[in-house]
């Protein structure tokens, strides 16, 4: 069965009331990086991950995912210091497995994350959605630390699952590689790897085990090819997803902006046929939503009321795929 989720920041607020009310039962969590009880501990260290687990379930959401990372951009460039960078990624990943969080979604973009040229793009009614023009960064000047190579960028991530991936195994946690936002190379002289279906079944040859996996976000996936049902197909009978991510663009990876979830390019319903099929056993998001009428865009994708019609429309779909036959 699928599950729906909502991303819920580590504090308390109104939003897990709401997500609550919607019928997301499941968490999924960032680091609590803010968290006032933690003297002398980081937000990856096992007491924070606890009180942060435990609040989710005293409101009522079992904590499925944690998607949100310790520092690594010195191990993804390979620069000095990676190696303790990569050990704050063992130690969370020792202290998901002794509190029964099974996932990890991470991402090898480096430098910065995800990216978009708009944040204000008119959509439905005067709703406003987040966009991408690759037009309008070509001449940005290149990130401070200066151009990388995609080369460089599979050595380094090579390296890090290496050392990540038996600590992963032994701990019972699942990693969860989530696509480059864009999935476009290179970006202000930034290499970006994980931008095709090519390249994750590469990420998934490169270090085999039944850890090493997929978080399929739809947004990009459906950019890399015009059949995302099959694609989600060909890494499910891998059992290789792990966490999805359900939502939609339309457009082109240089050109795209996001929709409603009712909107976009993609068979939101063969997609969710096709979780079906495979029989993946896991949670789904929404992920990106656009800004509604009375809602904040403080925090462009991520806005409340948003997040309520995307939870029920997901709902519709997986009662009248999971419901038949
Ligand atoms: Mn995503």
């Amino acid at each position: 069965m699928i599950n729906i989720a909502e991303f819920l920041p580590p504090t308390p607020s109104p939003l897990w009331k709401l997500a609550k009310q919607a019928g997301a039962d499941w968490a999924v969590g960032g680091l609590p990086f803010g968290e006032p009880l933690n003297a002398g501990d980081a937000p990856w260290d096992y007491m924070p991950l606890l009180r942060t687990r435990q609040a989710y379930e005293h409101a009522g959401f079992t904590q499925a995912v944690i998607e949100s990372r310790p520092p690594l951009n010195l191990a993804k460039r390979g620069l000095p210091g990676r190696d303790a960078e990569i050990d704050t990624v063992c130690t969370l990943l020792e202290n998901m497995g002794r509190l029964g969080i099974p996932v990890w979604c991470y991402e090898w973009m480096t430098d910065f994350n995800w990216l978009r040229t708009s944040t204000t793009t008119a959509s439905r009614g005067g709703s406003v959605v987040t966009s991408f023009d690759d037009a309008l960064v070509r001449d940005a000047p290149n990130t401070e630390l200066g151009p990388i190579s995609e080369e460089v960028l599979w050595e380094t991530l090579e390296y890090f699952l290496k050392r990540v991936v038996p600590v992963a195994e032994k701990a019972g946690v699942k990693l969860a590689m989530h696509p480059d936002d864009p999935p476009l190379s290179p970006i202000r002289g930034v290499g970006r790897i994980m931008r095709s279906v090519e390249n994750f079944q590469r990420l998934l040859d490169m270090v085999p085990s039944p850890v090493n996996g997929i978080t399929l976000c739809q947004g990009n996936f459906t950019l890399m090819t015009n059949d995302l049902p099959g694609v989600i197909r060909h890494f499910g009978r891998q059992n290789k997803i792990f966490f999805v991510h359900f939502r939609d663009v339309r457009g082109t990876p240089a050109k795209f902006e996001e929709t409603w979830h009712d909107a976009g390019q993609t068979d939101m319903l063969a997609c969710m046929r096709a979780y079906k099929d495979i029989g993946f056993e896991g949670v789904l998001r929404p992920d990106h939503v656009p800004t509604v009428e009375g809602d904040s865009n403080s925090n462009a994708g991520y806005s409340s009321f948003g997040r309520l019609y995307a939870i029920g429309y997901i709902r519709g779909l997986i009662e009248a795929v999971y419901a038949t036959e």
